[in-house]
């Protein structure tokens, strides 16, 4: 589809319940995303990366005749300028949420935060080797603060190279080191970009864009590899996990809580808190039947992977979950929190609770979250909700739930490829080489309603794992795919023959849920032990892989597509390119990136076409690798049959209440 012009309507989605709710709030005149990105058109100016606000002579917008800002800084300056702001504020949004990982995990392993403890001792010894930490005869707790202490000392690195840069094959490591893009400090890699972007500092497209993957690097194999890791060490690193998806999760008769941001340090004290007796009977006290958690967006994945917490909707949502009247609190902490929440809570009895230190929303009731007191404060937020339950008005849960699996850890995925005696991608490796599997995708990232919310999404998954591409997927994707049935075992059915057989035999289904966007750090990992393993070259720019965010919309998603580009997967960014206004950025960051690490960074709103060009890009990095030529029926006769358990289901609109 191509991006439609500003004057056509476009479907606000495919999602049956988001379509019912957006004339509810057109009925009640409730003012929604959707209906603001119809009102305010982009700027085509700043749309295109032209304008520069970076000092105060102009802002300078170079159109027309105006080809250069006031001080001379050309369209190529001013766009790659732009785009690796986005970067570094995509890269210090991941990074300072994977730096309070590390805070927590210190207090909790000195004992100033008794709420936490460490939970995967064996993630805990990983890490310790990663982090070149010696394990010696410490206690896991005097690991842990050994550990805590080298991750924030990754942050603040002064010397040097990143101790995660050693993950990535040496291949890659090397093209790294020769184009003087190895990632130092994580907060230096920010520090500078905002350095070198300043008014008259460095003046050249493709030295600025250097820049640009170093940073974006920095995020991938620092700030958000450390979140994850760290993540795991305290809450457990995940293994598959059913629930269910969509507004359906909501329940009548209970205390809704929606746990909606990004970090899992309070969502999960806040799951413990919610079983506690006490807080159960004071619920009951007030005439609901027990307390009902579900997630939006990231944290709703952090908390779905370890424990089974359903999603209730991706970014765009947010705003029309409220809608139903039936949220008693809505929690939040930081990232893709809608400031429009608060405006829509107004007309219904729903609570709006802030609750980090770096994140309040006016017109929010601010319950501020520390870990040192986080269980006691977990229980207030929790009677805070309870105590609005009699509050509520007219109730209209919409009765559509999908079912899904989550809990793809790269961990898991090693386990059940090998088994527990040889955990190993071999098998993978070995499917991608015979052609059963062509290739492999991650499909990731936001919501924009720039375009029908879900569609590119669930499309270019589908065609994907038509065509006998295994896909893995996280952050609001994941959500889009599990409100389409697409995460369940069933989904096989839709597959190529080849990947079906490989989905039979291994039992998992052909789109995996690797969790929240930090966790695309998985994928990394992923892609690392492949390109190791063996017979399918020795890099990640080797492999017949391919990247997606087809909905994108926030600075973090540009940092997660240049670190995937970085790390040499080929990627295709959905709605429009924000560079658009340079043919010369744009060949660098397409052409000129192929050339230097390997893969390219497109941007392409017609989501049909990203996935022709990524299914080509597959077939011929099959080609340079030798590997047999992909034919979509050799595989066919041995996966016709079907086991009764995996009949097709009907998706999008059942409920397994
Ligand atoms: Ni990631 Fe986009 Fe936000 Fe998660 Fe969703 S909007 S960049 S997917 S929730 S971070």
């Amino acid at each position: 589809m191509a991006e439609k012009k500003s004057s056509e309507p476009i479907k606000k989605s495919i999602d049956p319940v988001v379509l019912d709710m957006l004339d509810k709030a057109q009925d009640e005149g409730v003012s929604t995303a959707f209906s603001r990105a119809e009102e305010t058109k982009p700027c085509p100016i700043g749309h295109e990366g032209n304008c520069c606000k970076i000092c105060f002579m102009g802002p300078c917008r170079l159109v027309g005749k105006t080809t250069v800002g006031i001080c001379g800084a050309t369209k190529e300056t001013v766009a790659a300028r732009n785009l690796i702001r986005m970067c570094a504020a995509g890269a210090a949004a991941h990074s300072d949420h994977g730096r309070d990982m590390a805070h927590t995990l210190m207090a909790a392993a000195t004992g100033e935060a008794p709420d936490y403890r460490i939970k995967d001792e064996r993630k805990l010894k990983a890490v310790a080797q990663y982090l070149s930490v010696p394990e010696g005869e410490k206690s896991k707790e005097e690991l842990a603060i050994d550990v805590a202490k080298a991750a924030l000392g990754e942050f603040g690195r002064q010397e040097g190279e990143l101790l995660y840069v050693q993950r990535a094959p040496a291949k890659r490591q090397e093209i790294w080191s020769k184009l003087g893009i190895t990632p130092r400090g994580v907060d230096r890699e920010v520090v500078e970009t905002l350095h070198r972007t300043h008014i008259g500092n460095d003046q050249d497209a493709e030295h600025i864009l250097d820049h640009g993957l170093r940073n974006a690097l920095a995020d991938g194999w620092g700030g958000s590899m450390l979140s994850t890791d760290v993540s795991d060490i305290l809450f457990g690193t995940p293994s598959p996990v059913a629930a269910g998806s969509n507004f359906g999760t909501l329940r009548e008769d209970e205390v809704n809580v929606v746990i909606h941001g990004h970090e899992p340090t309070l969502s999960e004290l806040i799951v413990a808190a919610a079983s506690d007796p006490e807080i159960l009977e004071y619920a009951k006290s007030k005439g609901a039947k027990g307390i009902n958690l579900t997630g939006v967006c990231c944290t709703a994945n952090e908390i779905l992977m370890r424990q089974g917490v359903p999603l209730l909707g991706n970014f765009l949502a947010q705003e029309l979950a409220i809608l139903t009247g039936a949220i008693d609190a809505m929690v939040v902490d930081i990232q893709c929190i809608m400031q429009g929440i608060v405006k829509v809570a107004e007309n219904y009895h729903t609570k709006i609770i802030s609750t980090s230190p770096k994140a309040k929303i006016t017109g929010a009731l601010h319950i501020e979250f520390n870990e040192h007191e986080a269980m006691s404060i977990a229980k207030t937020i929790l009677r805070t909700a309870i105590d609005n339950y009699p509050n509520r008005g007219a109730v209209n849960i919409p009765d559509v739930q999908d079912r899904l699996v989550a809990g793809f850890s790269h961990e898991y995925i090693s386990y059940m490829l090998g088994g527990s005696l040889r955990e190993s991608f071999r098998p993978l490796n070995d499917a991608i080489m015979s052609g059963r599997i062509r290739g492999a995708a991650g499909v990731v990232g936001c919501n924009n309603p720039r375009v029908t919310h879900d569609d590119p999404h669930v499309y270019i998954v589908k065609e994907l794992i038509k065509n006998d591409v295994i896909v893995v997927t996280t952050g609001c994707n994941a959500i889009a795919c599990a409100k389409q049935g697409l995460l369940t075992p069933e989904v096989m059915e839709q597959c190529g023959p080849g990947l079906k057989e490989i989905c039979h035999t291994i039992g998992i289904p052909p789109v995996l849920h690797m969790g929240s966007c930090v966790d695309n750090t998985r994928i990394l990992t992923v892609l690392a032990q492949c390109a190791t393993e063996g017979g399918l070259g020795e890099d990640i720019s080797d492999l017949p892989a391919a990247g997606f965010a087809p909905e994108w919309m926030s600075e973090k998603a540009i940092s997660i597509g240049m670190y995937f580009v970085a790390s040499g997967v080929t990627t295709w960014m959905g709605i429009g390119s924000p560079v658009a206004g340079s043919e010369e950025v744009t060949r660098i960051i397409t052409e000129g990136w192929k050339e230097k690490v390997g893969a390219a960074f497109y941007f392409e709103p017609d989501h049909k076409k990203a996935v022709e060009e990524a299914l080509a890009h597959i077939d011929a990095k099959r080609k340079a690798l030798k590997l047999e030529e992909y034919s979509p029926t050799r595989y066919a006769r041995s996966a016709t049959y079907l086991p009764a358990e995996f009949a097709p289901g009907k998706h999008g609109a059942y409920s397994i209440k």
